[in-house]
């Protein structure tokens, strides 16, 4: 089964269905073959290393991240299904360019996430979020792009490890394809992804935790003593690329956080273009994502760029990591 025909009989679903979203997830999955052909060909052309300029965040712009940031741009700008997009790397939001037409959907993308992974290998990702426009018509604005993650039409990332998986989600179960090279396809390897309703593996910056919050200490605490019955100690996998332990995560269980800390009052990761995607991603996959205290999708979003704490992954390891920070255990 490849990408294509999947994405196709996912209208099935959508009686009434013009094929408009169809072709985004389309062109998305061409955006990303175009990106992993010049991931694979990093330390060979001039592509590894840092731009001169930082992005809004405030983080260093790698060659690669402009590199990902543009194609995918250019690949969706012109189909005619997107009135406006927001790109992590961008300050303000991109606008479909006059001379093409306007869509009723809006596409919010993470272009490389894990970038301070770019220069030693290591697997890094595409992260995408689509809404369905809530302004009548023209140009899409600020209120199409700052929904809540509930209302996302569709979400999913591409990972560039050690081969290219797409997976997506249309609210009918998240479904995972592997890059076959030899036929130039995505095709169907993980059909409708489960995670387990418990794991035994946490992934956080445990470099941090003299800045965390008391009950974020205690919890980590928590899982590293010995107990048997709840499979403690949990081991520790961080590879720091967001997009990879949160895929490990969905396949093997657990939990991923980023919590806030002293230098990061808001948490580091980004509610829309990093964590409702994902967040969508994993609970459609029958898992929880929540910022510690609510459900991360129904968190309204106030601008662009804003930060939230982000906890992932198997739905009994977030309720409990959610009791620790209530001050209830
Ligand atoms: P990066 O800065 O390398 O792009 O949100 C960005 C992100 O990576 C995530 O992918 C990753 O999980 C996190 O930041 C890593 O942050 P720390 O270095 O603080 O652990």
């Amino acid at each position: 089964m490849t990408l294509e025909r999947h994405i196709h009989e996912e209208q099935r679903y959508h009686p009434g269905a013009t094929g408009e979203f169809s072709g985004l997830l389309h062109d998305l999955a061409l955006a990303a073959k175009l990106v992993w052909r010049e991931v694979t060909k990093a330390g060979l052309v001039n592509i590894l290393g840092k731009t001169d300029r930082m992005n809004v965040s405030g983080d260093v712009v790698k060659k690669l991240d402009d590199f990902a940031d543009q194609t995918i741009f250019r690949m969706m700008d012109h189909g005619g299904h997107l009135c406006v997009m927001a790109s992590e790397e961008n300050e303000d939001l991109l606008h479909i360019p006059e001379l093409y037409p306007q869509g009723k959907y809006v596409l919010l993308y993470d272009p490389l996430d894990g970038s301070s992974n770019i220069d030693a290998n290591v697997t890094i990702g595409s992260i995408f979020s689509v809404y369905s426009r809530v302004t009548p018509s023209g140009k899409g604005t600020l209120q199409d792009v700052l929904q809540p993650g509930n209302r996302q039409t569709a979400a999913g990332y591409v990972l560039y490890g050690s081969s290219m998986m797409f997976v997506y989600c249309t609210g009918h179960g998240v479904h995972g394809f592997t890059f076959d090279p030899s036929v130039g396809e995505f095709l169907l390897s993980h059909e409708n992804i489960r995670i387990p309703k418990k794991g035994a593996i946490y992934s956080v910056n445990e470099g941090n935790e003299g800045r965390w919050e008391p009950g974020v200490q205690r919890y980590f605490q928590y899982l590293k003593q010995e107990d048997r019955a709840t499979h403690r100690p949990y081991s520790a996998r961080y590879i720091g690329s967001l997009v990879a332990d949160v895929h490990r995560t969905l396949l093997y269980g657990g939990i991923y956080c980023y919590p806030v800390d002293t230098k990061n009052l808001q948490g580091k990761l980004r509610l829309v273009y990093e964590c409702n995607p994902l967040a969508y991603i994993v609970e459609n996959a029958g898992g929880a994502a929540s910022d510690g205290r609510r459900r991360i999708l129904e968190i309204e979003p106030e601008s662009l760029h804003e930060r939230t704490p982000f906890f992932a992954g198997s739905p009994e390891d977030v309720r409990r990591a959610e009791e620790f920070v209530a001050g209830r255990r």
